[in-house]
């Protein structure tokens, strides 16, 4: 059996929702030719560990376990499905869009199941045989993938670190492997940092910084955000679009910052969630989206006993994963925008993830998440849902897209890619992943730095606050992050202020 609590992560109470999700599709995108296939498809097995020797004779099974939609009507169905199911794999919208309690996904044994009919609930079975589910995905994967592209299959953190290797090793001008810290098993978290070469007096470039990962299972994530490595190294230099981004930004991807949770759902059971940690009473694990130390250890929206699947941990980042990320970052102040990369649902939620308060600076938040669904509809991608994490999917206490935007300053989005369910097919992986490109393109290009109040448009209250801050030497105004505040940050304000970003 896992080793998940009651409760899952469903609240027991729903929120007011945003929003009916749009269903505007585009045309497909169009497959490109790469210059860097030879070094690309020059990857081997080999360059990662040899998946029989990952597996572990006491996996974790899930035989007669299935995955069930329910169409919640109120909360004694909600309570009900809570009691029959381990584990609640999905969100939903809530009440608020008049449409009722919404639907949600659960996993559920034959037990479960009978509950569910009997209760006259709506439901439709979406995944009939988990254990099925996990043999055939671990059979393919042992049987290797020799001869196939690397996207065409998931990856080990291993595998994507050697992958990673050969993108900074082809191109050492623009990329550059680095170490964020270690897991509380001391496997590396690493990142690839990308960024053009600079010219001589220009200051440091504005970081984006994109994570995946931070839940085990959620497999999908990984291979979007190494793709999304793959396609700014390999099209520097030919593609005008990844040359201006890349001379304008850096961008640091982080594609596994749970690595013991993922080795873990490699070797001994597919549906892990959290880290690896040992709690006190005999559990394992926290949760690490709500070990971040912004509004951190509220009830509503994580969970202080150790066997539950949102586990806070004993104190606000007291996890390695959550620390290496949090003393990175105060290592790299120039951080001014932030994915993190979960599955799944097709969302794009931020902040606040911990009240329904009104997020100060919502409308670039808003307007770049709005954005980011349009340019994955209008690239052939399927349709998310963007929105404010509490109202949108539900509370969430010490979450890092409220440690990057409160503590931080930093705007941050928390997709929730395509699933259903963590195990899609690997046929899913690459259209997954090249919405997510395509979203990460938009917004890096329509990111509006002089928006100094995150308002969304560019208004004499930008100006005025950045005279503000620059005549009282404020480091806020240190606009092209030289370390100083100077003339030349006045300038390149006014220059982006008049050109209207
Ligand atoms: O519960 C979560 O942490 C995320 N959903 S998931 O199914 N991937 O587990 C939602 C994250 C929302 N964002 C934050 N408030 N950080
Ligand atoms: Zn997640």
């Amino acid at each position: 059996m896992s080793q998940s609590s009651h409760g899952g992560l469903c609240p027991s109470e729903w929120v007011p929702s945003a929003g009916a999700r749009s269903m505007r599709r585009g045309t497909p995108a169009v497959p490109r030719i790469r210059a860097w296939a030879a070094v690309i498809g020059a990857w081997t097995c080999a360059a990662g560990q040899p998946l029989a020797a990952l597996d572990s004779p006491d996996r974790v099974r899930y035989d007669g376990e299935m995955v069930v939609r329910v169409t919640i009507r109120d909360s004694r169905d909600l309570f009900l499905v809570n009691q029959v199911s381990p584990d609640c794999w999905s969100h939903s919208p809530g009440p608020a869009d008049g449409m009722g309690w919404g639907t949600l996904d659960y996993r559920v044994g034959a037990a479960g199941l009978e509950a569910i009919r009997a209760s006259g609930m709506a439901h439709e079975i979406l995944i009939p045989d988990l254990q099925a589910v996990i043999d055939a995905e671990a059979m393919r994967l042992s049987g290797g993938v020799a001869g196939r592209g690397w996207f065409e299959d998931y990856k080990t953190a291993e595998q994507v670190r050697a992958f990673l290797e050969q993108l900074a090793a082809a191109r050492p001008e623009i990329a550059r492997l680095e170490t964020v810290g270690h897991s509380l098993e001391n496997r590396e978290i690493y990142a690839l940092r990308l960024s053009g070469p600079l010219s001589p007096g220009v200051g440091l470039r504005p970081i984006v910084l994109i994570n995946s990962v931070q839940h085990a299972r959620e497999w999908i994530t990984v291979m979007a955000t190494s793709y999304l490595a793959e396609q700014l190294v390999t099209l520097y230099g030919t593609d005008a679009r990844t040359t201006g981004i890349l001379d304008r930004y850096e961008v640091v991807i982080i594609p596994v910052v749970n690595p013991d949770g993922y080795a873990f759902t490699w070797t001994t059971n597919r549906f892990w969630r959290k880290n690896r940690r040992p709690n006190a009473g005999g559990t394992f694990g926290v949760d690490n989206n709500r070990n971040w130390g912004f509004a951190w250890g509220l009830s509503n929206g994580s969970s202080g006993n150790g066997s539950s699947e949102t586990y806070r941990g004993t104190a606000a980042f007291s996890e390695p994963e959550n620390a290496a990320m949090r003393d990175w970052t105060l290592a790299n102040p120039g951080v001014v925008m932030h994915l993190d990369v979960h599955s799944y649902g097709q969302y794009i939620l931020y902040p606040w993830g911990y009240s329904a308060l009104p997020t100060p600076g919502v409308g670039a938040l808003q307007r770049l998440a709005v954005g980011m669904r349009d340019a994955i509809l209008d690239s052939g991608g399927v349709p998310y849902l963007a929105g404010p994490c509490y109202q949108t999917l539900y509370p969430i206490s010490g979450g890092s897209l409220d440690w990057y935007y409160g503590a931080r300053s930093v705007l941050s989005w928390t997709p929730e890619l395509r699933g259903p369910g963590f195990n899609p097919p690997p046929e899913a992986i690459l259209p997954t992943a090249r919405e997510w490109h395509e979203a990460v393109m938009w917004l890096a290009e329509n990111f509006c730095a002089a928006d100094v109040d995150r308002s969304g448009f560019l208004d004499t209250d930008d100006y005025d606050r950045f005279v503000t801050a620059f005549e009282e030497g404020d480091p806020a105004a240190d606009y092209d992050r030289s370390g100083f505040v100077d003339t030349d940050d006045f300038d390149a304000f006014a220059r982006a202020f008049m050109e209207g970003c």
